[in-house]
């Protein structure tokens, strides 16, 4: 089932004239969080511009998850982190990570988290494409496996799911 999926996604993936882009937009009307996240490639990787309001200030974990079902308000549909080879959960940087794996965006005072994160691991083509996934942004920080909490080496104990969108080609 689930390589025939990315199987499915990757065929549209490769077949930009372009360097590909793509955004999620993330909104949660009920907890007032609205933003974007667009994806860019890059000779060094893809950078990830984060641009979300109506956060509380402070880390919150930040991943690509395995499916690009919405449909949830909870964000539970989006299933579990983006996860192909079977790793543990990590850090960004680590080898033993998650793909969907993209560490934690800080919201200022204001509840505003405007940041650029680069990646080597997540793609916008290919075996690792992250198009027709998910975004999550979640309640807590994530601790990057190291929190030493039951879930810790799954999910980096981020709590529940603030909102969520689907990664779509621009
Ligand atoms: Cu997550």
């Amino acid at each position: 089932m689930w390589s025939i999926s990315v199987i499915a996604v990757c065929l549209v993936c490769v077949t930009y004239a372009e360097r590909p882009k793509a955004i999620a937009v993330l909104r949660n009307p009920e907890k007032g969080i609205d933003g974007t996240v667009k994806f860019e490639e890059t000779d060094d990787g893809i950078l990830v511009h984060v641009n979300i309001t109506g956060l509380t200030p402070g880390a919150h974990g930040f991943h690509v998850h395995d499916k690009g079902d919405v449909s949830d308000p909870k964000c539970t549909s989006a299933g579990g982190h983006f996860n192909p080879f079977n790793k543990h959960h990590g850090a960004p940087e680590d080898e033993d990570r998650h793909v969907g794996d993209l560490g934690n965006i800080v919201a200022d005072e204001q509840g505003i988290a405007t940041i650029t994160i680069k990646d080597k691991i997540i793609k916008l083509s290919g075996q690792t494409c992250v198009i027709g996934r998910a975004v999550v942004v979640h309640e807590n920080p994530d601790d990057l496996g190291r929190g030493g909490f039951s879930d810790s080496k799954t999910t980096g104990h981020a709590g529940g799911r603030l909102a969520c969108g689907v990664i779509g080609i621009v």
